[in-house]
């Protein structure tokens, strides 16, 4: 059986040391209660820290905290100093990432000292792993203050499968990019297998800032990690579904509501239940709540407005700041329109039992959820889930994750109080009929896309990596197929190298001039060349000045210009493959200068036969933009002419129809009987070389992505390494840990 590591700040259990010594209390939390009960092909062990400081405890209730842990909890501690949570918990990861997440950068402290111990906090927790951890185990971490956690187990634990998700929100670059430790968070995330999200558009951020700061490729959620493919997927978390529809049925919670009902009589209620955090949007608020009294005078005393706000991270400035502007504001509303017998808002400051919030879920009119920014809110859901009778409406901020779900509620700009006081209004005058439409339909999804299927979910997409990453390795060039090549050349005595320059036999540079080819790089083609049995052909997309500059005192064949020049290594001079015409140059050049102007780092190269558009130092989004129109303009501009627009690596290029590298390709293919044929590449353009070769030809694409290639290896050093085994004969095995 799969073994499932749950690692989060805080685990489902709370320890705390009072007079009577230890006690041990469970927490309610979403994903506490969830994660019990989910997935029955895995036994869980969770890691986090148990909530009472390592100074408050002694080495001997050390011992007995983490042994009662395991055996009733199955659950590992991960003891942390008061420096440490006071650094790493209340600082770096709810003063530095909570604001900055949730769109506050006033509020985000930029520390060094506050970041350290968060790398040192998420190392701590990397050792609490591995003490636990065993082969085949699945280890699933949780949430931003561990973003860092991911990278340090994969370098220990290269093959486990490791799992990311983020519940709060993954901002947009614009503010992710303010963090000075930015790309280590990101490469922190990277060390997963699957990184989840719970809406699309934190999904896209995360994966742009990738871009933005690390280059990083993705294509349909999947990127190439070091050599592991790594998948970004959305998983909206839900609620324990059953839990929620059948809270009302039980004799507490009908004796709750009835008691509930006796005190708010004949009133429409409207309620509120968050965590006091200014990201909950609890000023703008109250301040619709005003507005609505004042706006709609005839509902004065008619309604009741409850606030429950559960206490939270205290000891953080703008909590307490918050906590004060709140006290001062209900005040405001009750002093202004509260009468004798009538208060409007009722206002909770502390945490309330299930039974309590599940009975008030129940007897809500107005369910308001208005947060500035929330990762998901799970008591939107609650909310629709609690409510049976589906007579209730709920008002819910756009800018909350649980609104891509829950487009039947009545959406509004929490910072629009105007907007929230007239929605109210809208809620309060709703038909019965239109409330029981609108709640059917969002009973019906969440019920569907519970807790349990959320993480089920999550489990399938990781396997799913793994598979995909086995079936690509399965590819790879390795210990085995590295001999097999290996023999397969001492074997054969007519041997043929059909190699791409740019990408392959040297690593791409920013410009492309300054990738020349290294003295090795030349040493390890002359010794090749040098063989007789040997035919090496360099086919790349250059221009023939540039190959003949870089390769002509060596006894090999060229191909220029992606095949429209050929030089055979015994011809004097190159030879076109077809008479071709490039007057079609002068009509094209005008869009192509058109493009770089509006394009910065981009710029024009021309070849005799064909034009090119290099983008590799432009900003990668601008990029992509641009190369759609670009691609689009040109493809309907040459549609009438015999030419064919081409996307490479970092450049898309115009040329004649009909000339590629596999037709150049086989003038060497079809000139003999070769025993041994490889072919190697790293763009598309060299799809078409290996394509054409015969059944015993072997290819290998450089980098992992997929291709026809029968194999592939990362990057051009792994090229250079196998060429110069195959040149240096047994040496070259040795060298190359094969035999
Ligand atoms: C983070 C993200 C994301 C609240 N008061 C009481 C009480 N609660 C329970 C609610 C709900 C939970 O606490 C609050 O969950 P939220 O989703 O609303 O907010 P965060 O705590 O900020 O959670 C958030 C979530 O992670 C999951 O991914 O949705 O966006 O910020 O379950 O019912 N429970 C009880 N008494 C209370 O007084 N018993």
């Amino acid at each position: 059986m799969k073994r499932l590591i749950i690692v989060s700040n805080r685990l489902p259990v709370n320890v705390e040391k009072g007079r009577g010594g230890l006690a041990y209390k469970e927490s309610v939390g979403g994903l506490a209660t969830a994660v019990g009960s989910f997935y029955r092909d895995y036994s869980s062990l969770w890691i986090g820290w148990p909530g009472v400081s390592s100074e408050k405890i002694t080495k001997a209730e050390r011992d007995e905290i983490t042994q009662t842990l395991m055996e009733r909890y199955q659950s590992h501690p991960v003891f942390l100093s008061k420096k440490a949570i006071d650094k790493f918990y209340y600082g770096f990861s709810n003063k530095t990432l909570w604001p900055l997440f949730h769109y506050f950068p006033l509020n985000t402290v930029y520390d060094e000292r506050l970041w350290k111990n968060y790398v040192k906090v998420n190392a701590d927790f990397c050792t609490a792993v591995k003490q636990v951890a065993q082969p085949g185990d699945m280890i699933w971490v949780h949430d931003y203050h561990l973003m860092l956690l991911p990278q340090m187990l994969r370098e220990d634990l290269p093959e486990t499968s490791i799992g990311f998700f983020l519940h709060i929100p993954f901002p947009s670059f614009e503010l992710f990019r303010l963090l000075p430790w930015r790309k280590e968070l990101l490469e922190g995330m990277l060390g997963c297998d699957l990184i989840g999200f719970h809406t699309y558009e934190y999904a896209v951020h995360f994966m742009q800032s990738c871009h933005r700061l690390l280059g990083l490729e993705f294509n349909m959620g999947q990127a190439i990690v070091d050599d592991r493919i790594v998948k970004v997927d959305i998983f909206p978390i839900g609620i324990d579904y059953e839990k929620f529809s059948t809270s009302g049925e039980t004799e507490e919670a009908k004796k709750e509501i009835k008691s509930l009902r006796k005190k708010v009589k004949e009133r429409s209620v409207i309620l509120a239940v968050d965590r006091l955090d200014y990201s909950k949007g609890l000023l703008k608020r109250l301040e619709a709540i005003e507005i609505f009294l004042k706006k709609y005078p005839e509902y004065r005393e008619k309604v009741i407005f409850i606030q429950i706000t559960v206490p939270s991270r205290e000891h953080v400035d703008h909590y307490k700041i918050l906590k004060s502007q709140i006290d001062t504001l209900v005040g405001k509303i009750n002093g202004q329109f509260g009468t004798i017998g009538w208060v409007p808002v009722w206002y909770l400051y502390r945490s309330i039992p299930f039974s309590r919030l599940t009975a008030l879920y129940q007897i809500s009119d107005v369910g308001l959820v208005t947060p500035l920014r929330d990762g998901m809110n799970l008591v939107a859901k609650e909310y629709v889930a609690a409510k049976q009778d589906k007579k209730g409406v709920l008002i819910l901020s756009e800018m909350a994750g649980a609104a891509a779900e829950l487009g039947e509620a009545l959406i509004v700009n929490p910072n629009n109080s105007e907007e929230i006081a007239d929605k109210l209004k809208i809620a309060l005058e709703m038909t019965d009929e239109e409330k029981i439409k609108r709640f059917s339909s969002m009973q019906n999804r969440i019920s569907h896309y519970n807790i349990t299927k959320w993480a089920a979910d999550f489990f399938l997409q990781i396997d799913k990596v793994k598979e995909l990453q086995k079936t690509m390795a399965m590819k790879e060039v390795n210990d085995r197929v590295k001999k097999k090549l290996l023999t397969k050349y001492a074997d054969s005595s007519r041997r043929l190298f059909l190699l791409d320059y740019d990408g392959t036999l040297v690593p791409f540079a920013d410009k492309p001039e300054k990738a020349v080819p290294s003295p090795a790089t030349l040493d390890v083609l002359r010794k090749l060349a040098a063989d007789k049995r040997n035919e090496v052909v360099i086919i790349s997309g250059r221009d023939k000045e540039t190959l003949k500059a870089w390769f002509s005192d060596l006894d090999i064949g060229m191909v220029a210009e992606h095949g429209v020049w050929l030089k055979a290594r015994d011809a004097g001079s190159w030879k076109m493959i077809e008479p071709l015409s490039n007057t079609w140059k002068k009509d094209l050049w005008p869009i192509l200068e058109y493009y770089v102007d509006r394009t910065p780092g981009s710029f024009i190269e021309e070849k005799d036969f064909s034009l090119v558009l290099h983008y590799r130092t432009v900003e990668p989004e601008l990029a992509q933009r641009r190369v759609r129109e670009f691609v689009d303009e040109t493809t309907h501009l040459t549609s009438n002419l015999a030419l064919q627009v081409m996307e490479g690596n970092k450049v898309v290029e115009i040329k004649n129809q009909g000339i590629n590298k596999g037709r150049a390709a086989r003038h060497w293919t079809a000139r003999e009987n070769w025993d041994f044929i490889l072919a190697i590449g790293d763009d598309v353009t060299d799809e078409d070389v290996f394509s054409i070769l015969p059944e015993h030809g072997c290819s290998i694409k450089v980098g992992l992505r997929p291709s026809l290639a029968k194999y592939n290896v990362e990057r051009s050093q792994d090229v250079l390494l196998l060429l110069t085994a195959f040149e240096s004969g047994n040496s070259g095995l040795v060298k190359y840990g094969v035999k």
